[in-house]
């Protein structure tokens, strides 16, 4: 992509709304636009690591046997009336009348829809397990929609939801989800450490949120080192007994502010790590909750028939965006981690208009998109120090300079933007610098 074509309304001015760096910096870089409080426009390069995040996030979710599908965002009333939740929601929930005065609501989540969807169509315990997510858009009319995508009244949200016959196959499944999870956040860059939590309205037995550790997170975070040095599992069989990987991320000690505890922090001693940090994903085991009152059962070998057992799971796609901001960020602006980056090398002509310049570029800058290296290319005709400024500022991992006295040796720089590490090679080799490599 060419800069002089792109959408990328980039900001000098530190807007005065934005309360946290994630969100500064999400202005600032052109990525988001508020339409209304807690409601936002996402522009190309915002949208394009929303599509980095949701991929990792597909493909993990894929690996551990969820399939993909999409439900409504808006969704009928009465479903929420059988389970109970219409009248507890509360003002969070936005209630809609259609034109036959009929109650329907802008989804906050889909429990109810997802558990309609299964007892319409699944008569029989050979039909399970299943695991089925979507990545959609929901919303919850919060009373203080702040810090940009952080806490937005409509933000992006994955949901799964789980199906077994019973307890044991249960479990399996909120543990395929956990190790899922762990394994999505660290892909992304993320130190993600979970911590058992309350299930709140969604209710249950069990739960774990998912807490990104970042200096600037909304929590306080108190957990023992050996969490926060944990190596994530590679390569990993969903179908084996996960338990033993669970046991040694839950044994020991993790816990946001409102449940920190001194007597246990004194002992850990040196082994305490005091940081902050952002609930990213949340997890709940809670059985028949939903399946019971809304008649979701199905046929046993024995020839009962039983209410299945459930469980949801969620991870907040566009907070993400925000939190990857705030774990990783400098003076200057954002530093993408790979993975996840809206362009992997950004192409910085420092004299555009200058022939030798010019031609050295569009050559690199068609080389590199032939071989699959995503590039954004500076060829506006500003000053070098607004391009730095502006490569910078949006945060693509890798810089690459051409300016005149370079060219004139056949010389490109490339710089780091994590770090800021620079060298000089010859233009002919920086091809190879990319290609073949994550
Ligand atoms: N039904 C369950 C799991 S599918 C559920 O709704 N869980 S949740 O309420 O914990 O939300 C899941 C994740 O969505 C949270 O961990 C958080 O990362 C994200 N999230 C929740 N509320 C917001 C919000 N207002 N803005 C941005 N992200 C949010």
């Amino acid at each position: 992509m060419r800069l002089s074509r792109l959408f990328l309304p980039t900001l000098k001015e530190t807007p005065t709304e934005a309360q946290i760096v994630s969100h500064r910096l999400m202005l600032r870089a052109g990525m988001i636009r508020q339409h209304a409080a807690g409601i936002y426009n996402w522009l190309p390069l915002g949208t394009r690591v929303l599509q980095n995040i949701i991929q990792i996030v597909r493909e993990e979710q894929n690996a551990a046997g969820a399939q993909e599908i999409i439900m409504p965002t808006i969704q009928s009333g009465d479903l929420w009336k059988e389970s109970g939740r219409y009248d507890d929601y509360g003002p969070e929930m936005l209630r809609i009348k259609d034109r036959h005065e009929r109650d329907m609501l802008y989804g906050p989540t889909h429990e109810e829809v997802v558990t309609d969807i299964f007892r319409n169509n699944v008569k029989s315990y050979r039909d399970l397990p299943k695991n089925m997510y979507q990545i959609h858009w929901k919303f919850r009319d919060e009373v203080r929609p702040r810090f940009g995508v952080m806490r937005g009244r409509e933000f992006l949200m994955k949901d799964a939801y789980s199906f077994d016959i019973d307890f044991v196959r249960s479990r399996h499944a909120y543990n395929q989800m956990f190790v899922a999870y762990l394994r999505t956040f660290s892909r992304m860059g993320l130190k993600a450490i979970p911590m058992r939590a309350d299930s709140g309205p969604i209710g249950g037995d069990m739960s774990h949120e998912f807490i990104v550790l970042a200096e600037t997170g909304e929590s306080a975070v108190f957990c023992h080192r050996g969490l926060v040095d944990m190596k994530v599992p590679e390569n990993v069989d969903y179908d084996a007994d996960l338990q033993p990987i669970i046991d040694a991320w839950t044994s020991l000690y993790a816990v946001t502010d409102e449940k920190h505890d001194i007597a246990t922090e004194a002992k850990l001693g040196a082994d305490l790590v005091k940081a902050r940090g952002i609930e990213v994903g949340h997890i709940f085991h809670f059985g028949t909750k939903y399946s019971g009152p809304m008649k979701a059962v199905v046929t046993a070998a024995d020839g009962g028939t039983v209410a299945v057992m459930m469980g949801s799971y969620g991870i907040g796609v566009s907070r993400l965006v925000g939190a990857i901001i705030e774990a990783s960020h400098d003076d200057a602006g954002i530093i993408w981690p790979e993975s996840v980056a809206p362009f992997r090398v950004g192409l910085i002509n420092l004299k555009t208009g200058d022939a030798a310049c010019d031609a050295a570029c569009t050559k690199l800058y068609s080389e590199l998109t032939k071989a699959g290296v995503s590039v954004l290319y500076d060829d506006r005709e500003d000053r070098a120090g607004v391009k730095f400024a502006d490569m910078d500022l949006i945060g693509i991992p890798w810089q690459v300079v051409i300016g005149p006295k370079g060219v004139a040796k056949g010389q490109a720089e490339v710089k780091r933007r994590a770090g800021g590490a620079r060298d000089e090679c010859p233009i002919d080799s920086v091809v190879g610098r990319f290609v073949g490599k994550a």
